[in-house]
């Protein structure tokens, strides 16, 4: 069986999500763990695989997966039927791994720069440019239609809402991204883990 590694309240919950969206509960075994958490509580956890001991982690086939954009691209691979998957074959595949790869690979440190106040740097701007590319990149996609994929939600609309849902004030104030996080959160998958997480 399928393992996934998860510690509440983390960057762990995108892909708990997306088990949820995907009706995935029986499919996959969810063990809670422990990761260092800034209020200095918390710790890694001997029981996580992850060789950073970070979460998410999911072991398939005695393979050890970590990266969230991995483990929902592969998600999709595996259970090509479950709703809401984007699978090889699939018109917006492509669409799909561009999100993933662009929320790990620019999104997330563009993010971070900004919270850290570290994303006027030069070197910073030259790789992963600005916030207003972002928010420009944003409103292209969300242009006529409720979520980030033509097909309608997937978890790339998950990753990319994932900061905010930690912190909503990082949000950017713009009408239609503002109303497609509201769509994203008010999913009933989203308000379950959120649920579990805080119980
Ligand atoms: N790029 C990774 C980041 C994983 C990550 O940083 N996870 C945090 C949880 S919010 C963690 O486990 N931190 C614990 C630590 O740094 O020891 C992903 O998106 O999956």
């Amino acid at each position: 069986m399928i393992k996934f590694y998860h510690a509440p309240n983390s960057r762990s919950s995108t892909v708990a999500i997306a088990i949820e969206e995907m009706g995935l509960s029986a499919e996959i075994e969810t063990k809670i763990v422990t990761v260092p958490r800034q209020d200095g509580t918390g710790g890694p956890d001997a029981a996580n695989p992850h060789p950073e001991s970070k979460v998410p982690a999911l072991e398939v086939n005695g393979s050890l997966i970590t990266e969230r954009a991995a483990i929902l691209a592969l998600l999709s691979e595996l259970f090509p039927e479950a709703p809401t998957a984007v699978p090889p074959g699939h018109p917006d595949r492509g669409a799909f791994l561009m999100w993933l790869s662009y929320y790990a690979g620019v999104a997330e440190p563009l993010i971070m720069g900004m919270v850290c106040e570290v994303a006027d740097n030069p070197i910073w701007v030259t790789t992963y440019r600005d916030m207003p590319a972002m928010i420009a990149r944003l409103e292209t996609a969300l242009d006529g239609q409720d979520y980030l994929l033509e097909s309608g939600f997937s978890a790339a609309d998950l990753i990319m809402a994932s900061p905010y849902q930690w912190n909503r004030d990082w949000l950017p104030k713009r009408p239609a991204i503002e109303a497609w996080f509201d769509r994203v959160v008010a999913r009933p998958a989203v308000q379950a883990v959120a649920a579990r997480d805080n119980a």
